[in-house]
């Protein structure tokens, strides 16, 4: 169904509607299709092989320039990437179930926690990924040790996650938000160059099993 919102974030039927374009397996991607679907937004994806470079073709960079994936048209052709600046899009105008903070303090620190995800974890696996592998170097440089040092930092790191996790639900508190849907989506990728949860993480991996059933997990 093609859909599009209304200013007061009534969803409607639509001839033209917006359109995401993304890569199905690209983590940020993920991030903003999981959002979506916990907001019931139903979404038309426009898949681009980052692998061959279709984002970087001159279509795709005078609609976003820093020609990375996810970003979002909307129908007027105004496009919006960043995932984050993607999902506040949505969390404005759709106010079904609210992921980014309902009072004041949750707002800070989802966003507090969204940001720790993003930098301590996601780029570190980004940068592991990146730098080990190689996978994009028709268009940067990999530097093997900055790759190792990178992925120590983010192993690292999932220590602090299982600490926040002992006596909370979600990363914040008993509210499920953005910040934990960042989390899952960084840890599932972070597979690829062998990151992963240790048993000894028994928080983070109760939290994992949890998350991981959310119908929303499978977007
Ligand atoms: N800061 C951007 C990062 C987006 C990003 O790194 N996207 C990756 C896929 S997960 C990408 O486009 N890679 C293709 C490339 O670098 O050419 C965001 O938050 O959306």
């Amino acid at each position: 169904m093609n859909t599009a919102l209304t200013a007061s974030g009534i969803l409607t039927k639509r001839e033209n509607s917006m359109k995401i374009y993304e890569a199905s397996t690209a983590p940020n991607a993920r991030r903003v299709r999981m959002f979506l679907a916990e907001k019931n937004v139903d979404m038309e994806y426009v898949q681009l092989d980052i692998a061959a470079g279709e984002n970087l073709n001159s279509e795709n960079r005078a609609k976003n320039p820093t020609t990375k994936i996810p970003f979002l048209e909307l129908d007027d052709g105004t496009c919006i990437g960043e995932t984050l600046a993607i999902c506040r899009y949505f969390e404005e105008t759709v106010s079904d179930n609210p992921l980014m903070g309902r009072t004041p303090l949750e707002k800070a620190q989802v966003e507090m926690w969204q940001r720790r995800v993003e930098f301590y974890f996601m780029m570190q696996v980004g940068m592991c990924f990146q730098h080990s592998t190689g996978y994009f170097k028709d268009r940067m440089t990999p530097v093997p040790e900055y790759g190792a040092v990178a992925g120590k930092a983010a192993t690292k790191y999932l220590d602090d996650l299982n600490a926040q996790l002992a006596d909370s639900k979600y990363l914040v508190g008993d509210y499920f938000s953005i910040a934990d849907i960042n989390l899952i989506c960084a840890l599932d990728f972070a597979r690829v160059v062998k990151i992963k949860m240790s048993d000894e993480h028994t928080h983070l991996l109760r939290w994992y099993q949890d998350v991981s059933a959310r119908p929303s997990a499978k977007a």
